[in-house]
């Protein structure tokens, strides 16, 4: 066989080992590996190409053109493979990345009002249908606020420290505390009401949380009251009376039994303690209210001369009752929890359990 029929047969060769293996790469890598071990530098067509230097001048042209087709088969079909391997890479990673779209996605589960929320927002929702308007404040108070303007004395046992956590104050700073009830508030809007040109009637509701330094089965150190007030001249006892059956009943959802017993608040003149009839015996009386057919629900009264006095309301002209209730007590009540302690453990079976979706 002549030199150049041997060339021609090798390269013949080379191109249908190349075009074999080019069929049989498995991915974009692969292919480019064999680009280069066919057509670059130091691949398979330069060494059958040094072979040419060989050849006497008068063929070299002949088999440059033959090595030029091969060359160009070459490349046009690691172009195509390319190409085709390149869309099915694609499609791989599209089928990869496929979402099941007629999967159900898995569900949130919404959260719900914690039971004291929900009981503050119901009973204040109660007094807002009846007129009161609502009104909130600090509860970082002083002392004029929590105490003094409530006529309640220097000596008063709920001052002591055991009651109240007071902040820590140098002499000349004005002693600041946590309120121990929403009174504060009523203070305050009272006084803004005289101190802006305003007068009575003045009807109010006071939600919130407060602070009591007690801390046992039946008490948490923070817990939340309702209080309400109303001034208005000839504001009378019958007033209370009224205002707090209707409350208790819309709250309890059903016609509530209510008794006022004497009792002693500085801030209040002449004080009760209010009573209702037992709502889990219909007042034939319990454990729950050991026996005597009634429970204790809030405190209540007429609104002292000093207190009004103190914000700068003539009570020989206006009167007003006030009381105020413990938010965790009567969701109790009204929802047989046995225990304070469910309201701050925070456990979510019971949260679920009682709580209302926003
Ligand atoms: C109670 C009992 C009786 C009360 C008094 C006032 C104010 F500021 F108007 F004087 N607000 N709330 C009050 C009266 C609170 O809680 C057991």
């Amino acid at each position: 066989m002549s030199e150049i029929d041997s060339l021609k047969a090798q390269l013949q060769d080379l191109q249908d080992k190349a075009l074999g293996s080019f069929k049989e790469a498995v991915d974009l890598n692969a292919l480019q590996a064999l680009r280069v071990a066919y057509l670059g530098k130091k691949g398979e067509l330069t060494s059958v190409l040094k072979g040419v230097g060989k050849l006497p001048p008068a063929e070299r042209p002949v088999i440059g053109q033959f090595v030029n087709a091969t060359k160009t088969a070459l490349a046009e079909a690691l172009d195509s493979a390319e190409a085709l391997l390149a869309v099915k890479e694609k499609q791989q990673r599209i089928e990869a990345e496929r979402i099941d779209i007629t999967l159900s996605g898995r569900s949130s589960q919404r959260g719900v009002l914690h039971p004291v929320q929900q009981g503050l927002n119901e009973m204040t929702a109660i007094f807002a249908q009846m007129g009161f308007e609502i009104a909130e404040g600090p509860e970082v108070e002083d002392e004029f606020h929590n105490f003094d303007a409530l006529n309640i004395p220097q000596e008063h046992p709920a001052r002591a420290m055991h009651d109240t956590f007071f902040f820590e104050a140098s002499d000349e700073q004005q002693a600041k505390l946590l309120r121990t009830h929403t009174s504060p508030v009523q203070i305050r809007t009272m006084k803004n009401c005289v101190e802006s040109g305003g007068e009575p009637p003045l009807a109010v509701v006071a939600p919130g949380r407060v602070y009591r330094c007690d801390y046992d089965v039946t008490h948490s150190p923070m817990f939340h009251q309702v209080e309400v007030f109303k001034v208005d001249k000839d504001v009378s006892l019958a007033h209370l009376k009224g205002v707090l059956k209707h409350f208790l009943s819309a709250y309890f959802e059903k016609d509530i039994e209510i008794r006022l017993r004497p009792h002693y608040f500085p801030f209040t003149e002449p004080s009760a303690e209010v009573d209702i009839a037992c709502v889990f015996c219909s007042g034939k009386g319990c454990r729950i209210c050991k026996g005597s057919g009634w429970v204790e629900v809030l405190g209540s009264g007429m609104i002292h001369p000093n207190v009004l006095k103190s914000v700068g309301i003539d009570s020989e002209i206006y009167s007003g009752f006030a009381f105020g209730l413990g938010v965790e007590r009567l969701v109790m009540l009204k929802h047989g929890i046995p225990d304070l302690r469910l309201f701050f453990e925070n456990d979510v079976r019971f949260l679920r359990r009682m709580g209302v979706s926003k």
